[in-house]
C-alpha cells in the first residue's frame, strides 16, 4: 500500500487511476508541475521516462511512488495518428476535426473495407518506488464512433468506441457480443467504471502492480 504521487496535467488521468488504485489500498495525490517538458518523440514510453526524470526531485518522501503515464490514439486508417502527437491533434483538429478526416478518407474510398475506423488507445505508465522504475503499458481497441457522442470523460472519450470484452476481459471478435459492452456508446457516455474495464490506463496499471507482485 503506497502513497502515490501522479505527476500529470490531466485530471480526467487522476480521477482513473484512483479510481483503481484506492479500493486497493493505495492514496493517489495529484501531482501538478509547472514547467515540464515533453519531448516529441516517437515512442510513448520515451515521453513518459522523461516525465519521470523531471519529477523526481518534486517527490515529497523517498519511500513515496511517483507516477507518470503517456498516452495516445492511433487510427488504423490514418497509419497510427494522432499516436504521439494525440494532445497537439486534441487542441488542433479536435474531436469533430478527426470525425470530419475520417469521412473524407471515406468519400475518397480510400481504406474503405473493415479497417476504416478501427483505433486503439495505447498508455505508457512509469513508477518509481525505493525498489527502482517499473514501465506498464496498456492497449484497448475500438473504433471511432460516427459522431461525437456523450459528455463525460476527456479528450478523445467523445468519438472512442471500446471493442466488447468476453468473460475474461480480452477483446471479442469483431461483430460478437462480449459479456462486457458500453452497447455501441463512446468512452464519454459510460461511467468511470465501465470505462475502467476496457481502458488502456488500468491495463498499464495492473501491467505494473503485476511486476511489483501487489494485487491488481
Ligand atoms: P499529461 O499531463 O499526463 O501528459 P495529457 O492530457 O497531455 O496529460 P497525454 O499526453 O498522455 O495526456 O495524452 C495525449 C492526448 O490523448 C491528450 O490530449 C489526452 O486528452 C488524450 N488521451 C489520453 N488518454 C485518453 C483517454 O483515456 N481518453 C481520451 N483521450 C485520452
Amino acid at each position: 500500500m503506497a502513497r502515490i504521487h501522479f505527476l500529470t496535467g490531466n485530471e480526467g488521468k487522476v480521477a482513473e487511476a484512483a479510481h483503481h488504485l484506492e479500493p486497493l489500498g493505495h492514496e493517489v495525490i495529484h501531482l501538478a508541475i509547472e514547467g515540464i517538458v515533453e519531448p516529441q518523440a516517437e515512442e510513448l514510453e520515451t515521453v513518459a521516462r522523461a516525465k519521470l526524470d523531471q519529477a523526481k526531485a518534486h517527490l515529497p518522501d523517498a519511500n513515496d511512488w511517483l507516477l507518470v503515464e503517456d498516452a495516445g490514439l492511433f487510427v488504423e486508417a490514418l497509419d497510427g495518428f494522432p499516436g504521439v502527437y494525440s494532445s497537439y491533434a486534441l487542441s488542433t483538429l479536435g474531436n469533430h476535426g478527426l470525425l470530419r478526416l475520417l469521412d473524407h478518407l471515406h468519400s475518397e474510398d480510400l481504406h474503405v473495407e473493415a479497417g476504416l475506423r478501427r483505433a486503439e488507445f495505447k498508455a505508457v505508465a512509469a513508477l518509481m518506488t525505493p525498489e527502482g522504475v517499473f514501465i506498464g503499458e496498456g492497449t484497448c481497441l475500438g473504433r471511432i464512433a460516427p459522431a461525437v457522442d456523450g459528455e463525460g470523460g476527456f479528450g478523445f472519450d467523445p468519438v472512442f468506441i471500446p471493442r466488447d470484452l468476453d468473460l475474461s476481459g480480452q477483446p471479442a471478435e469483431i461483430g460478437v457480443q462480449g459479456e462486457v459492452s458500453t452497447h455501441g456508446r463512446t468512452f464519454a457516455a459510460v461511467d468511470v467504471d465501465l470505462k475502467g474495464k476496457f481502458s488502456h490506463r488500468t491495463r498499464a496499471l495492473k501491467d505494473l502492480l503485476a511486476q511489483l507482485g501487489t494485487p491488481e
